[in-house]
């Protein structure tokens, strides 16, 4: 995977220790001066994350577990500030939550890699143990081809070595009628009901983007089918292919090679044309090495989103620990280049989240790994709080700028719901259009991140409801828009429709807030919206949380919980 327009400037892990004081804020960072690649002397802890994974650079190969331990490789540049070089750099977790760097586990060296180690996923191969597959860069034209690497030692716990054997490596080139500039980010693989075993290729043809199918025996001898598993015209290279089932009822994860009547199977691309992820729940004919999307998911970037805000290059595995699909993804940052500089970082990772098929069959819902609620501290509740329209309530006594917060808002009545135009099919362009500000009927309603004293700076995360003339439509917005007295950020108000049965007359949301994120679960994880902010005054202690209604048909804030977070223990090598 390759983000060529966009330049991340990380900075990072001094061995000493560095105190900062911003605006009263304390803070201690390790930076290692030996990896530190840019001229930032120091690291700005204003706006980084206390629970979010912060990788020094950021986006994310295949994570995995294996014998205890979660990997999360992720793509890293230790010689520039600029895109180049790129390595696999190496973190471990007992539980997705705190994490120990390692030494990068996978780095040029041959001639197959010699420009570059790109992204790739992890596959465990029984009675072989893990193996990765990635992209190797092979000249200065970016040609692409697929290689792959064992651990050295599989009886290391941490699997920290891993080594690139010459025989049958690469695996794949790009051959007659592939475009090697465009061919990249193998999936894990999965084994069919024959014994083969098959990847996806990310590529394209003109503007057609595509996924192509190689099988194999042996997991050495790679051979690419005919035709791409599947393709979708005009939506131009697919990075990132992710494709694996999902039961039909039920929460539980599935092994990727599981096929069958009772699973529907995903396939998500990251669109580098839009940066953003789509995905479609289809049939997979695996005899014919055949996707087809089903009738309920539009396929192209009038379709379905993992998360309608910063997500991208995500990446799923299986933990068969805990029967669970975990899916992964990557959030860049939304200031300019010039604050990443000063700031000294840029990126993070999501919260893992847990993905399974809704019981309406037509999208997934995504719920925070529960590994997460082992940070939650000190807590408050709010109930049975009704709220006129104009009225808001501060949620006081928690660390506001790091926190958790679930609330079910109830309604008595839809009535009041304003008029749907059939015109509004684009969610964020709804959400810009009709903002927290806009008086509504039902709606707007929700919480208010990361307010400073005077309301000079907030982040409103809300919904409102719409009557259209058979049903009702939901629309969740996360709106950066007043986010933060900076001019010259990218502050776009977020939105994504929910598709829920509103027959209890209630709606409830989940938001992670961390310093720069507002990551939000709408309807138990059907609409998701994360959010990059960088308040100047609402920031640490300044910060306040509040719940508001500014529609005419008043809401109870059924019930409320938030909590305090405390910061994840995320070391560096
Ligand atoms: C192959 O992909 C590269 C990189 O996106 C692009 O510049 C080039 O035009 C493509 N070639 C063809 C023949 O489509
Ligand atoms: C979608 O496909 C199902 C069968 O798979 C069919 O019953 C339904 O009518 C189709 N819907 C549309 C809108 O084509
Ligand atoms: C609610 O509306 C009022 C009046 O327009 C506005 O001052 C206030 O900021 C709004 N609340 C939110 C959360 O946007
Ligand atoms: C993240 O940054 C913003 C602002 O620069 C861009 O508009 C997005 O395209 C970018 N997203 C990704 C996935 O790179």
């Amino acid at each position: 995977m390759f983000l060529s327009n966009d330049v991340t400037i990380f900075v990072a892990f001094i061995s000493i220790n560095l105190l900062l004081i911003n605006n009263g804020v304390e803070a201690f960072h390790e930076i290692h001066p030996h990896l530190q690649s840019v001229s930032a002397l120091s690291v700005s802890e204003l706006h980084r994350t206390g629970y979010h994974f912060q990788p020094p650079r950021n986006w994310i190969n295949g994570p995995m577990y294996y014998n205890g331990y979660y990997h999360l490789f992720y793509q890293y540049n230790p010689k520039g500030s600029v895109w180049g070089n790129i390595v696999w750099a190496h973190s471990v977790s007992k539980d997705l939550i705190n994490w120990d760097a390692l030494e990068p586990a996978i780095y040029p060296s041959k001639p197959f890699d010699k420009y570059g180690c790109w992204s790739g996923s992890a596959t465990i191969v029984p009675d072989k143990g893990p193996i990765i597959l990635y992209t190797g860069i092979i000249d200065d034209k970016m040609t692409q081809v697929q290689c792959y690497a064992i651990p050295e030692d599989l009886n290391d716990p941490f699997l920290t070595k891993w080594v690139k054997p010459d025989e049958h490596n690469p695996i794949a080139i790009a051959e007659k009628g592939v475009n090697a500039s465009a061919f990249r980010d193998p999936t894990t693989a999965w084994k069919d009901k024959n014994g083969h075993w098959k990847i996806l290729v990310g590529s394209k043809r003109k503007h057609r983007g595509m996924a192509y199918l190689f099988r194999s025996r042996d997991f050495k001898k790679w051979v690419r089918s005919k035709h791409p598993i599947h393709s979708a015209a005009k939506t131009g290279m697919w990075e990132c292919p992710d494709f694996y089932p999902v039961l039909l009822k039920g929460k539980e994860g599935l092994d990727t090679s599981i096929e069958g009547d009772h699973v529907k199977h995903v396939l998500k691309n990251s669109l580098d044309l839009t940066r953003y992820e789509y995905y479609t729940l289809g049939k997979y004919y695996s005899d014919e090495d055949k996707y087809v999307p089903s009738n309920t998911s539009e396929d192209g970037w009038g379709g379905l989103r993992y998360d309608y805000g910063n997500f991208y290059a995500s990446k799923s595995f299986f933990d068969q620990s805990k029967n669970r699909r975990i899916l992964w993804g990557w959030a860049n940052e939304s200031d300019p280049q010039k604050d990443d500089v000063k700031k000294g970082w840029a990126g993070i990772q999501a919260i893992p989240r847990v993905v399974w098929l809704d019981s309406n069959e037509k999208q997934l819902v995504q719920w925070p790994v529960e590994e997460l609620n082992q940070l939650r501290d000190k807590e408050v509740s709010l109930n049975n709080k009704k709220l006129e329209k104009g009225e808001f309530v501060e949620v006081a006594g928690i660390t506001a700028a790091q926190a958790d917060v679930e609330v079910t808002f109830s309604f008595s009545s839809l009535e009041k719901a304003e008029e749907y135009d059939p015109k509004w099919v684009n969610a964020q362009d709804l959400c810009a259009l009709k903002g927290s500000k806009v008086e509504g009927g039902l709606g707007p309603f929700g919480l208010l991140t990361l307010a400073s004293e005077n309301f000079a700076e907030f982040t409103p995360v809300f919904f409102r409801v719409f009557k259209a003339p058979n049903k009702h439509v939901v629309l969740l917005c996360s709106d950066a828009s007043s986010s933060s007295l900076k001019s010259e950020m990218y502050k776009p108000s977020f939105g994504g429709f929910v598709d829920v049965d509103l027959a209890t007359n209630k709606l409830s949301l989940r938001s992670l807030i961390d310093h720069s994120v507002v990551e939000t679960f709408g309807e138990g994880g059907k609409t998701n919206i994360l959010s990059r902010v960088y308040p100047e005054l609402a920031v640490t202690h300044q910060a306040h949380l509040y719940v508001f209604n500014n529609g005419t048909e008043p809401v109870t804030v059924e019930k409320l919980t938030a909590w305090s977070m405390k910061s994840a223990n995320i070391k560096s090598s």
